[in-house]
């Protein structure tokens, strides 16, 4: 029929198959074939059709390359109500993940088969669209209207049982799914079961508060996002209009996100996340080394949730501590943390213990002899991570790869500790470790190419965004954030408080203002490493007056009830203290600061393009392969706000020019020291190219 459908008659039965890898995406090629199959089931001799998927995974979804083109013919929705309307039974055989566009194919189907291991789900929101191919409409037909807004709102995927309780999924596939599919394809031909519509079902008449509790929560959970309001209301016209009616409804909004700048960035961010994965000049062909056992040294947070992360990914882990009572403490802190995720219902009781039971601790080096990985998670200190990585160098067998977990220090001074620097790299994670998804894999200059490579298949192996990144001081994302940080506190005393500075970034979309980020890092952390330097080496007196003074009375933070703001021991909720407003004001006036109201747009432009103006350098450095894993970073580990697509895709959103100009501006105002533009974005804005241009080069 076609080179990605075909059709075959098979025992009375039309058997569509599609085959159009890696995940059988809906192009126009697919659509179309599948229009031409369905026409041909619907006048042949064949008694009922299955349409099911080869390769590995049934419909993952619309072609997500060709959004943004000009449509091409047929459209989905079409295509959807021409499969509804056949008049033969038409059965939706599922494995893999039934996704989008995907699911949205196999809900215009009369029945549904799945295997056990099949995931189904309409993940749209995430990226800044709706399901837009009747799954607003047909879904709380099939399953009600609060599982439908569930399953929109939440976009993930859930499991052929779940989606059977819903009544989205009919019967689960024993054995092989095609046959499994023509059994009941056959089944439901003998018992005389017709076609069955989702959309001639009637919607349920539901009342308006559940929408309401729907609006509230996603205003809550989704803040500043414009697809989930929209999918709520397309579901609000699916249960008060006919199908029809609610289809073009949902096709009106499909539109409307489909030009939302919010899903270009969420579109960017879902292609950048899987670029980040590529190394520029490393082949696909690169042999992996074999990781089939961890060691982690240092049982504290960090090395905790390194060693759970691993756990979790069924691969067996040592923790290393210098003591007994050290690594007591640290065991029993993982063991609290999967506590903790059994209560929120985050893993069950069972697989936690499975996991837990992965963990062994150890005191000497020797049990690291023999483990294929070894990720050293202990103080920041160059010193001890040096006499560290002799050791291990002494230990480990020949083809080990020696990982630090530094957050900041040279990893090639780290490698020359050894007489295998080819085997050393950085493995950067975020804490909390077994949560946070970005991990920052550093190359140093030594660092061999298979090691690099098992390191980033590695990482999806343990469920991590992996996104490479060159030596330098704080890599890329604690790097860029020196200066977001500054100008937090600049704007501080130079006129904000806590909460005028924190509201603007949260309202910009951060998850978390900087100042309050501070306090729940610890105020000490920084005093500790601003005492380690010289005093040329501080930077502006002026941005860190206030967090020093703060530590001098004891206030750390969140740990000590007290920092920029007060915390109730109890509940840790956060409330504004008017001594902090005191010490800012006495401080600025000790440093002859005349403090003004600074508006939420300046503050924003500040702090963000700070982080943008030091991206730029990145990119130009080499420290960073590309924009869009500056983006991934920042997106993945800070809290930057998705919808906004990262740093360096709003930069370009805002146009490159107006950035540069407010940079200047910002020079001409607060001085070249910190607002030098970075030379790449002036190179580029002279030459009218964009960061894709550069991308290209
Ligand atoms: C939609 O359906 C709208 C409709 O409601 C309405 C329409 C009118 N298109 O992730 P992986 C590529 S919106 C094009 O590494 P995994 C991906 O870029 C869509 N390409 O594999 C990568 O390419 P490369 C709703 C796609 O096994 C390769 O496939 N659907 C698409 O870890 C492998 O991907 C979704 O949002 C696509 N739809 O995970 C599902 N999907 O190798 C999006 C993937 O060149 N996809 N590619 O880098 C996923 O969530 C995951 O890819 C999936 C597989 C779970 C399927």
């Amino acid at each position: 029929m076609s080179d990605v459908v075909s059709y075959v008659i098979d025992r009375n039965i039309a058997v569509i198959t599609v085959k159009n890898p890696p995940v059988n995406a809906l192009s126009q090629a697919v659509r179309q074939g599948l229009l031409d199959a369905i026409r041909q089931a619907s006048g042949d001799e064949s008694k009922a059709v299955i349409i099911h998927c080869e390769g590995r995974t049934f419909i993952a979804g619309a072609d997500i390359t060709e959004f943004g083109k000009p449509h091409a013919e047929p459209l989905l929705p079409d295509l959807l109500n021409e499969i509804e309307a056949c008049g033969k039974v038409v059965v939706a055989a599922l494995h893999g993940t039934a996704l989008g566009g995907g699911f949205e194919t196999a809900l215009s189907c009369h029945y549904r088969i799945a295997v056990p291991e099949a995931k189904v789900g309409l993940p749209e929101v995430k990226l800044g669209l709706l399901p837009g191919a009747g799954g607003t409409q047909r879904v709380p037909r099939l399953a009600g209207v609060e599982a439908a807004l569930d399953l929109m709102l939440a976009g993930a995927p859930i499991s052929t049982e779940h989606a059977m309780q819903l009544g989205l999924v009919d019967r689960m596939a024993d054995g092989d799914l095609r046959e499994a599919a023509m059994n009941y394809a056959q089944e439901l031909v003998e018992s005389g079961a017709g076609p069955r519509r989702a959309s001639e079902m009637d919607g349920e008449s539901v009342d308006d508060a559940v929408f309401d509790a729907a609006a509230a929560m996603v205003a809550k959970r989704a803040r500043g996002q414009s697809a989930p309001p929209r999918i709520i209301e397309c579901v609000r016209t699916a249960m008060a209009t006919g199908f029809s009616a609610g289809q073009k409804r949902e096709r009106e909004l499909f539109t409307e996100s489909m030009s939302d700048p919010q899903s270009a960035a969420l579109r960017h961010v879902f292609f950048a996340e899987r670029e980040a994965a590529k190394v520029v000049g490393l082949s696909k062909e690169t042999p992996l080394r074999e990781i089939n056992s961890v060691g982690v040294i240092g049982g504290g947070t960090m090395g905790g949730g390194i060693a759970m992360s691993f756990a979790n990914a069924g691969i067996p882990v040592r923790l290393l501590e210098i003591s007994e009572e050290a690594l007591e403490r640290g065991l029993s802190i993982i063991d609290s943390n999967y506590a903790g995720s059994v209560k929120r219902g985050k893993l069950s009781e069972d697989k936690a213990q499975k996991c837990r039971e992965l963990i062994s601790g150890a005191t000497d080096y020797g049990s690291l002899a023999d483990v294929d990985l070894v990720i050293e998670a202990v103080f920041d200190d160059p010193e001890l991570k040096k006499t560290i990585f002799a050791k291990l160098d002494e230990t480990c067998k020949a083809g080990a790869i020696l990982a630090t977990n530094t957050s900041y220090q040279d990893v090639d001074e780290i490698a020359k500790a050894t007489n295998r620097r080819p085997d050393v790299l950085g493995m950067h994670f975020f804490s909390p470790a077994h949560i946070m998804k970005l991990l920052e894999v550093v190359r140093a200059d030594k660092t061999a190419d298979d090691v690099l490579a098992t390191t980033m298949a590695l990482a999806k192996r343990i469920r991590k965004v992996a996104v490479v990144s060159g030596v330098c001081y704080g890599f890329i994302g604690n790097r860029m954030l020196q200066g977001y940080f500054r100008e937090a506190q600049l704007c501080l005393i130079e006129g904000g408080l806590p909460e005028t500075v924190d509201a603007a970034m949260v309202d910009w979309g951060m998850a978390m203002g900087p100042i309050s980020v501070g306090d729940l890092a610890g105020l000490d952390v920084g005093y500790k490493a601003r005492q380690a330097l010289p005093d040329h080496e501080r930077g502006d007196p002026a941005a860190f007056r206030v967090p020093d003074v703060l530590v001098e009375a004891g206030r750390f933070g969140q740990k000590s009830g007290k920092g920029f703001y007060l915390y109730d021991p109890d509940t840790r909720k956060q409330s504004p203290d008017p001594e902090v407003q005191t010490i800012i004001e006495r401080e600025a006036a000790a440093l002859n600061i005349e403090r003004r109201e600074i508006p939420a747009a300046e503050i924003v432009d500040r702090l963000i393009y700070a982080l943008v103006n030091e991206g730029f350098r990145i990119l130009e450095g080499g420290i960073a392969q590309r924009p869009g894993d500056i983006d991934v970073v920042y997106i993945y580990g800070y809290g930057f706000p998705a919808w906004r697509g990262g740093p360096m895709h709003y930069a370009s959103e805002v146009g490159l020019e107006k950035v540069l100009a407010r940079i200047v501006e910002f020079r001409d105002r607060f001085g070249e020291d910190h607002w030098t533009p970075a030379p790449l974005l002036e190179k580029l804005v002279l030459s009218g190219r964009s960061l894709a241009d550069w991308t290209e080069r």
